[in-house]
């Protein structure tokens, strides 16, 4: 069953090649295995919980393409939408009909969500709403947690998550102070620090942003009591709350982290899951906010291809398939079975490890624990990290090439690949 003598070479050589065309031979960092050692695999197709790469090797996949494939690669229903989508024309720059099937999609489903705005990326999103958190409160400051990540625009990339924590780079060069002077930080889980931040300045935090489950320093759960004492503190400051659901949005409830906490942000984020694989982001939330961007209201942000019919097409399919009886049961059984396995394994193999798993997202640290905030992630041992990577990976398992990275699953995961991935764990894990 196991075969650890991948041959990669096509891989090697087509990565090779990009190196000298793109800077680190790919289009996202994280991607690019930096953190974990060997070289990246280049993907030639993708379906169902699989991928194929160019040398013909298959692998059971946990990235589902960093979370929008929830229903699996390539599902006959999205692809079919979609193939009957592109007779009638790739983009229209204009309004149709699909904006407000998904918009209306939304709004039932995310319990913050009044109104909604369509853009092209996570990092879109983000982006806009902390323009319209500013102009909503009149004021300039924002709070975000260290480890969080919420897109790469300047005024994020403070102690940012993903590809900056993965490749441990300090705030980037090129981000002015000026971009930065108004993000405060606070470690995740700490309301005390949250509430010093709001008593250093008085009447100027105009919010405070987060995800609700850390998925962009691993995996990391907010604590009993943590969103609704945030909830608490923005109301009596007269701050908003923001919940980025980029990736936990329809991922670890239909409704997303405030349906399955039961905390209602003023406003909220999302992509991947919205999109169905292809670029997509949002932001919405109350309808007295959301009124004041443009045309409605002065709040300027635009797009060429926003909203535009084949992403719309995914994202309605893909929540239509979310939609069906048993879907999150199903993601959460498997889940459970993978994220308690890989610890149970870790434990009988002698390694310290810690993790967990909500609905379709989990997360595995070598350390004992527990894990609360990033500083904590920080204390995994990396370096066994990369090499479990490089084991999985040559054994026909396919993790995120970070340990600053949630996995995810899809319903296209069947028991059968849970446990062959359990098996190669062992596997793997015994011989560390
Ligand atoms: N924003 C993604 C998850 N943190 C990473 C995407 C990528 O690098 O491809």
């Amino acid at each position: 069953m196991v075969n650890t003598t991948i041959k990669t070479t096509k891989s090697q050589e087509i990565f090779a090649a990009a190196q000298n065309l793109m800077p680190g031979g790919v289009s996202s960092p994280v991607r690019a295995f930096k953190s974990v050692g060997g070289q990246p695999i280049v993907f030639d197709r993708v379906k169902d919980a699989y991928i194929w790469d160019v040398d013909g090797n298959q692998y059971i996949d946990y990235v589902g393409t960093w979370g929008p494939a929830i229903c699996g690669h390539a599902h006959p229903e999205v692809i079919a939408a979609l193939h009957e989508a592109l007779e009638k024309g790739t983009s229209f720059g204009a309004p149709s009909v699909l904006e407000n099937v998904l918009a209306e999609m939304v709004i039932d489903a995310v319990p913050s969500i009044e109104m909604v705005r369509f853009v092209n990326s996570g990092t879109e999103a983000c982006m806009a709403v902390l323009r319209l958190m500013r102009a909503f409160t009149n004021r300039e400051k924002i709070i975000k947690f260290e480890g969080c990540y919420h897109g790469h625009a300047d005024m994020f990339l403070v102690k940012a998550g993903s590809g900056v924590a993965t490749l441990g780079l300090p705030d980037s060069p090129g981000v002015p102070k000026s971009a930065t002077m108004n993000t405060l930080t606070a470690p995740y889980n700490d309301l005390e620090a949250v509430k010093a931040l709001f008593a250093e300045n008085p009447d100027e935090i105009a919010g405070v942003i987060l995800e609700p489950v850390v998925g962009n320093a691993g995996f990391i759960t907010p604590d009993a009591g943590f969103l609704e004492g945030l909830r608490e503190i923005t109301r009596e400051h007269g701050a908003l709350l923001v919940f980025d659901e980029v990736m936990t949005g329809f991922r670890i409830a239909y409704g997303g982290a405030q349906e399955k906490f039961g905390v209602t942000p003023d406003l909220t984020t999302l992509g991947k899951v919205i999109g169905g694989g292809l670029p997509v982001g949002a932001y919405g939330g109350r309808r007295d906010i959301m009124s004041m961007i443009a045309p409605a209201g002065p709040v300027y942000q635009a797009g060429t291809l926003s909203g535009n019919p084949l992403a719309m097409t995914a994202g309605i399919k893909t929540l239509e398939l979310l939609q069906r009886p048993g879907t999150y049961e199903y993601l959460d059984k498997i889940t459970q079975k993978l994220a308690d396995g890989l610890l149970q394994i870790a434990q009988e193999t002698g390694h310290p490890a810690c993790g967990g798993h909500i609905s379709a997202m989990f997360g595995l640290f070598f350390t004992c624990g527990p894990v609360h905030n990033y500083e904590d992630a920080k204390k995994s041992d990396m370096a066994k990290f990369g090499r479990f990577h490089r084991g999985m990976l040559e054994r026909g398992v396919y993790l995120a090439p970070s340990q600053f990275e949630a996995g995810f699953t899809s319903l296209a995961h069947s028991e059968a690949d849970i446990d062959q991935t359990l098996a190669v764990a062992r596997e793997v894990l015994s011989s560390l």
